[in-house]
Order: structure tokens, then C-alpha cells, then sequence
């Protein structure tokens, strides 16, 4: 998969060398271009930003020098070779792990974390007649600029693509994965020591009884969806509770 993220702060990319990220794209499953969007500035000032029109607070991003870092980068790709536009805003539709499957399927990513109030609309328009654009949030707050963004979301990504993650079943569980435990947060998790400060781990655990640690990790997720998501429990299909869960 081939990611390139356009910023007016490209260090603070730095950490898309670093950890899983950075090792599948060392190993080469990852070609990441990261861009400084100065480049295709022509004015002493390097001027990304200007006033908006209508007046208010804040700056908005010019049109002009994202036209031509667009252009560019789309043209340096294969002849046919189409890009998905993500653009981070909190105005987006919510980054999901579904949407994070959606996009870890694609070939091609090009993100543009715009700081200030965001970027000229007419950016979306003009490529949206050619490309597939995402406006995309990570969550109800607001952060200074989309750079922080992008990194979740190359995580979210990346992780998911074939060979990227060690164990292959490390996805299975994982909350918000689909399967028989869709619907619930994952449970708590313990290794070595048997104590720790008094602490001792739940028998369960060590009885070798693979149905009773199943139905037990079931519970602890349930438990922990009821108390941390309840929305998720009201919004999931009645039919995927069984009565033993209707019992916590
Ligand atoms: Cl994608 N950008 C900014 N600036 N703030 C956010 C966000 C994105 N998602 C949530 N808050």
C-alpha cells in the first residue's frame, strides 16, 4: 500500500518510522512519501493561509498551493492509478474500525491535515469530481490540526494490511472486530507472575477448562461494555446476547 501525507509540519510525521508502522515499511509492505506543503508555495513567505471570506476568527488554508501538491503527487503515481483522498477535519464523518477496513483494502491513500480552520472547500470540490474524498473525524473534540489524525489512523490502517501484524489472529479479538464477540469491548488481560502485590489472577485462568475461560472472557467483556459503552449494548442486534449474558 502506498501512503502520502501533505503538511505544513512534516516532523511531525517522525513517528511513522517508528514501531509497526516503521517496520512494514521497512520490510517494504509500506511505501510512505510524507510531503512539506511549502514546496508548492512561490511567494517569499512560504503563505499557506489567508482570511476568510465572510469574515471571523481564524485563517483558512489557500487553495492554490494544495492544487499543486495534489496534482503532483496524484501524477507521480502510475498512469491510472487513483488515489482515495483522506482529509482529516472534525466536520468528518467518524473514523471507525469499519472504515479503517474500508481504506486499509485500497492501494493508494493521500492524506491532507490542514492546521487553522481548515482547507478552501473548493480543494474538495475540484477533486472530488475525480477522486473518492473522506472527510474524516476521529472522535467529538477538537485538535489543533489533522497531523495527529493521520497517525491514528495509518495505525488503525496499517495493522490490518496482510503480514503487517506478527499473529494473524491478533485481529480476532480485537474490540470492535466482527464475530462472536462483536458488539462487546474486550475484557481484562493477565500474564506472570500468578501474584503481583497481593494481587492474584482469576482461577479460571488456570483450570485448563477452555469452555469456562470462554464463557468467562465473555462476561468480563460484557461487563466492561456495560459499565464503559452502554451505547454500544442498546445499539447491538438483541440476537447476539445469549440469556447467560442477560444474566450479569
Ligand atoms: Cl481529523 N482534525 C482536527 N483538527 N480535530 C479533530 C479531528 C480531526 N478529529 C477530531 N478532532
Amino acid at each position: 500500500m502506498r501512503l502520502d501525507v501533505i503538511t505544513i509540519f512534516p516532523e511531525y510525521l517522525e513517528p511513522l518510522n517508528v514501531s509497526l508502522v516503521g517496520k512494514a515499511r521497512a520490510r517494504g509492505q509500506l511505501d510512505v512519501r510524507v510531503h512539506d506543503l511549502r514546496d508548492w508555495t512561490h511567494d517569499r513567505h512560504n503563505t499557506v493561509d489567508d482570511s476568510p471570506y465572510g469574515g471571523g476568527p481564524g485563517m483558512v488554508m489557500k487553495p492554490e498551493p494544495w492544487g499543486e501538491a495534489l496534482d503532483a503527487v496524484i501524477e507521480s503515481g502510475a498512469d491510472d492509478a487513483r488515489p482515495t483522498l483522506v482529509v482529516p477535519t472534525p466536520s468528518g464523518v467518524p473514523f471507525t474500525q469499519q472504515l479503517a477496513v474500508e481504506l486499509s483494502e485500497r492501494p493508494w491513500l493521500v492524506f491532507t491535515p490542514a492546521r487553522y480552520e481548515g482547507i478552501d472547500r473548493r480543494v474538495m470540490a475540484e477533486y472530488g469530481e475525480r477522486f473518492d474524498v473522506r472527510e474524516v473525524s476521529i472522535g467529538d473534540y477538537v485538535l489543533a490540526g489533522g497531523e495527529a489524525p493521520v497517525l491514528v489512523m495509518v495505525e488503525a490502517i496499517a495493522r490490518l494490511l496482510p503480514g503487517v501484524l506478527g499473529n494473524a489472529e491478533s485481529h480476532r479479538d480485537d474490540s470492535f472486530a466482527p464475530g462472536a464477540m462483536a458488539d462487546l469491548l474486550e475484557g481484562p488481560v493477565y500474564t506472570k507472575p500468578p501474584e503481583w502485590r497481593g494481587h492474584g489472577i482469576p482461577d479460571v485462568l488456570i483450570s485448563g477448562h477452555h469452555g469456562k475461560i470462554a464463557r468467562w472472557r465473555r462476561d468480563e467483556a460484557f461487563r466492561r461494555t456495560t459499565a464503559n459503552r452502554p451505547d454500544l449494548i442498546e445499539r447491538a442486534d438483541p440476537a447476539s446476547f445469549d440469556k447467560k449474558d442477560r444474566e450479569i
